[in-house]
């Protein structure tokens, strides 16, 4: 408890620093999320630091001058520290640490210390905190150990806001430890998955930058009760509800972790088996920000990501959220990526019947009515149809079951070659 206090009490006022090639949108954007990004983490930004430059300084991150200009701005300004907006390499750390007395923190360690504080199940706890040791194992190596500079607060904080563990002979001992729980949660998982597998539904991943309103959605659509906040990475471990249709079938749509540019390598690597539901899913639904001046970006990392996923494959509806905040109509809204663009308002509901009549197409897409009479011999075709159809009417007569049901087209045929054969 003493702890929990007084990590909030940390309050740190940070210098946001960031190289370009050239003070474009790109960038303005990169910093606006980085701003975000410490705000979401407890911290307030002092003001921003470009350097303009064809790439960052292999060894310091950010050349000489502009080093020591960062140095005389914090001089007695109560700035606790900077906030690099690329991921640093050890050396980079150390020697920025080294030269500027200060506390460093870069995009990662921000993004790790957001993802820690908001794991709340054991896998989501247990992939956090794998992901910051692997990050400062990395760090603490040959090179003393200049992250217990770091003190309290931001970068500091594990899962359940226990500090981290520093010691760098510990980390190597806890990393295997966790890597073994990680292990049977993940066989867990896979059990529920098969189950889930078995049951006759069609599956969807809601997937999309952070923020892009991916919960409201759920929660509107299917009356979950899921975290929303206009704050980043408000959610962290998937929820799977089933949305009913009018026509009675069922899909099961999965809300997951956002996305966002230059996520850390580390939490990709922690966070596989949650994302790995997207793998899972027979459909995907990108929800998009389309409020946001930086849409088509958001949108372009969301589809890097499914591809590094191996996901790059599946069927994706995108959906135009937040047009209730959009002035002059929604018509040039558009991606040629996805196979059906619905323009809709999580938070009103507007563009909801579309949607809904949508995700019954695509449950009926490659599906066949049959109604046939199944002699009772044929007993298995009877379960298969349980088992991967939906049935929708089932009588019991004198010479067999008589079944009308949704099949998938693959099923069908194989069930016809058995019923030809009784
Ligand atoms: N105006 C408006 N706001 C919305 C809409 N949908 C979501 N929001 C707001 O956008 C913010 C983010 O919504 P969330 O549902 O938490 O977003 P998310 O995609 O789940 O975000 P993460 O879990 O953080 O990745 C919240 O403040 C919502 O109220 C919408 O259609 N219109
Ligand atoms: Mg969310």
């Amino acid at each position: 408890m003493q702890e929990m206090i007084e990590n909030r009490d940390a309050a740190e006022r940070v210098l946001l620093v960031a190289v370009a090639p050239a003070e474009n949108d790109e960038i303005k954007e990169s910093l606006s999320e980085l701003k975000e990004l410490v705000r979401t983490a407890g911290g307030t930004v002092e003001g921003s630091v470009l350097q303009i430059r064809e790439s960052v300084h292999p060894a310091t991150y950010l050349g000489k001058g502009k080093i020591e200009e960062i140095s005389e701005r914090i001089r007695d300004s109560g700035i606790t520290g900077i906030v690099c907006d690329d991921e640093l390499s050890p050396a980079q750390y150390n020697n920025l640490t080294d030269m500027l007395d200060t506390k460093v923190l870069d995009r990662t360690m921000l993004i790790l210390d957001i993802f820690a504080s908001r794991a709340n199940t054991s896998e989501g706890k247990i992939q956090v905190e794998l992901a910051q040791l692997r990050y400062r194992a990395a760090r603490l190596t040959g090179l003393g150990k200049s992250l217990s500079r770091l003190g309290g607060g931001i970068g500091t904080r594990g899962p359940g806001e226990k500090k981290l563990e520093m010691d760098r002979r510990l980390i190597g001992k806890r990393i295997s430890v966790l890597k073994e729980e990680l292990a049977e949660v993940r066989c867990h998982r896979s059990l529920i998955r098969e189950k889930r597998g078995e049951a006759p539904h069609r599956t969807a991943a809601i997937v999309g930058y952070t923020n892009a309103g991916k919960s409201t959605l759920l929660n509107r659509l299917t009356g979950a009760s899921v975290l929303t906040e206009d704050a980043l990475f408000a959610t962290l471990d998937p929820t799977t509800r089933a949305l009913e249709l009018p026509d009675g079938n069922e899909i099961l749509l999965t809300d997951t972790v956002g996305f966002i540019r230059k996520l850390p390598h580390e939490l990709i690597e922690a966070f596989r088996s949650t994302l790995e539901e997207v793998l899972y899913s027979d459909l995907i639904v990108h929800v998009v920000d389309a409020s946001n001046p930086d849409m088509d970006r958001q949108m372009a990392v969301v589809y890097e990501t499914l591809y590094s996923l191996g996901a790059g494959g599946k069927p994706v509806y995108t959906l135009f959220n937040k047009i209730d905040r959009i002035e002059n109509g929604h018509s040039p809204l558009m991606d040629p990526k996805a196979d059906r663009v619905f323009h809709i308002s999580a938070l009103s509901g507007e563009g909801f019947p579309e949607l809904i009549s949508g995700f019954r197409d695509f449950i009926l897409e490659g599906q066949i009515l049959i109604e046939r009479l199944i002699p009772y011999q044929a007993a298995g075709v009877i379960s298969l149809i349980r088992s991967q159809g939906i049935i929708r009417e089932e009588e019991y007569r004198n010479d067999g079951i008589f079944i009308k049901a949704l099949v998938p087209r693959s099923l069908y045929g194989k069930m016809e070659s058995t019923l030809s054969g009784t």
